[in-house]
């Protein structure tokens, strides 16, 4: 094993008002300062951070600030950051080369580790980022099925593709309304929007669009308005009607992929997704998506048919690199690890919270959790959005004092990784026991 990779820039380049600076250049160049929103921390009052580097389960901002992170890069990160064997690898397939522009060694080798994860994925295609793989798994829906309509459900986050970025008409039977300035009606009118772990407006939805709907699009956990667990019965139940209806079944399982289990949620709740997309670990860091499923209905893709998805950096040589690398260090004990650091952590949040008189709920799969300030976790979108958030700002800002760095927003996940030990968890611990009380 190759020695740890130490922070790559040195303490003299850090030092106080480094990030100050570098936060007002940014402010100039980017909207927010930030190149993705939710890193602008505006929705916690504080100002946005710049990490310089990150070590395990460690990142430092850039005036040399240690965090414990529950970022986690978004998800990417299970192994910690900088592990030495993605470092290794990515290292290594740079020396050969950037992107070449044709088939490389490296795809097979990480297509093969990814089907071999989840069976149902027969057939699959690598995209840059999460967004294109989930708006050409839903475009392949459509082509596939003939059919016009996609449901999807009030919370969920598949990307930013303009259909996807809609809100709730006013019922099942009404078709959605743009979530983003420049969607146009047109283009939102192409989805429905229904409640999370609600089978009966599902239904509802088929019922009011007999023939139409080409796929359902779930996360089969939800992580994007914070974590919401699927009731019991709920995917089987979508699984269910969509082949009922003759409608696809989509899995976003570009958080829960290799995160909730090692196949994922596919695996870990025993339904068989049509399409499952991908992204975030598989890539290891580096930047990543992935479609694919039943074999039939990925041949239905450009070249061999007639749905039309490329992608100039599709398979980069050092994303296949480093998502190979990850992959193959996640083997049982790791999840067993995740498991219990996620067990401990939550545990040891809601004693901290009831000691302090502090009315939070947790939701947790695995090592994927969110503190919701509300008394009761929520099954939906709706509960959740009904959260405190001054009391998780409140929360945010006294734990990132404490040097505990948690994803900046009340409606996301905290990611663990396999580098989060007992020093960790004692930290993490003893500063909610102070920050409940902020
Ligand atoms: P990207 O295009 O950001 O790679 O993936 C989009 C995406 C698709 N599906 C799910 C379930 C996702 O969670 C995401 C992206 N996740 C967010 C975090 N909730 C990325 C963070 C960000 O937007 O900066």
């Amino acid at each position: 094993m190759t020695a740890p990779v130490t922070p790559s820039a040195t303490p003299a380049s850090r030092g106080p008002g480094r990030q100050a600076d570098l936060i007002a250049r940014a402010e100039r160049l980017f909207p927010g300062g930030v190149n993705s929103p939710v890193r602008a921390f505006r929705s916690v009052g504080r100002p946005p951070l710049v990490l310089a580097s990150g070590s395990g389960a460690r990142v430092r901002d850039a005036d040399g600030v240690d965090y414990v992170d529950y970022i986690g890069a978004w998800g990417p990160a299970i192994l910690g950051h900088a592990h030495p064997a993605a470092v290794e690898a990515v290292r290594s397939a740079a020396l050969d080369g950037f992107a070449l522009g044709a088939t490389s060694p490296g795809e097979i080798t990480l297509g093969e580790a990814i089907r071999a994860a989840m069976p149902s994925m027969e057939m699959l295609r690598f995209t840059s980022s999460g967004t294109e793989a989930a708006m050409s798994a839903l475009r392949l829906a459509r082509g596939a099925t003939g059919r016009p309509l996609v449901v999807k459900f009030a919370g969920g986050y598949h990307g930013h593709s303009d259909g996807l970025l809609v809100d709730a008409g006013s019922g099942v039977a009404t078709l959605s309304i743009p979530g983003s300035a420049g969607v146009t009606e047109a283009v939102a009118a192409g989805t429905v929007v229904v409640a999370y772990n609600d089978l009966e407006a599902v239904r509802a939805a088929f019922d009011a669009h007999p023939g139409l709907v080409a796929a359902v699009v779930v996360e089969p956990v939800a992580a994007n308005v914070g974590v919401i667990p699927p009731a019991p019965g709920f995917l089987q139940g979508l699984r269910e009607v969509t082949a009922a209806n003759g409608a696809l079944l989509v899995f976003d399982e570009v958080i829960t992929g290799f995160r909730v289990a090692h196949g994922g949620a596919q695996a870990r709740y025993g339904v068989a997704p049509d399409l499952t997309v991908l992204g975030k670990i598989i890539g290891g860091g580096m930047p990543v998506g992935a479609y694919g499923g039943r074999r039939d209905l990925m041949e239905q893709v450009a070249p061999l048919g007639g749905v039309y998805q490329a992608g100039t950096l599709s398979g980069h040589p050092l994303t296949m690199a480093a998502g190979a690398a990850t992959l193959a260090l996640l083997d049982a004990a790791l999840y067993d690890r995740l498991e219990a650091y996620g067990a401990a952590l939550e545990a040891g949040l809601r004693d901290a919270a009831a000691a302090a008189g502090a009315p939070v709920a947790t939701a947790r799969v695995g090592a994927l959790l969110t503190v919701f300030f509300r008394p009761e976790p929520p099954t939906d979108a709706a509960e959740a959005l009904d959260a405190d958030r001054a009391a998780f700002a409140r929360f945010f800002g006294a734990m990132l004092d404490a040097g505990i760095l948690l994803p900046p927003s009340q409606f996301e996940a905290w990611f663990v990784g396999a580098a989060h030990g007992d020093a960790e968890l004692a930290a993490t611990l003893d500063a909610a026991a102070a920050a409940f009380r902020a």
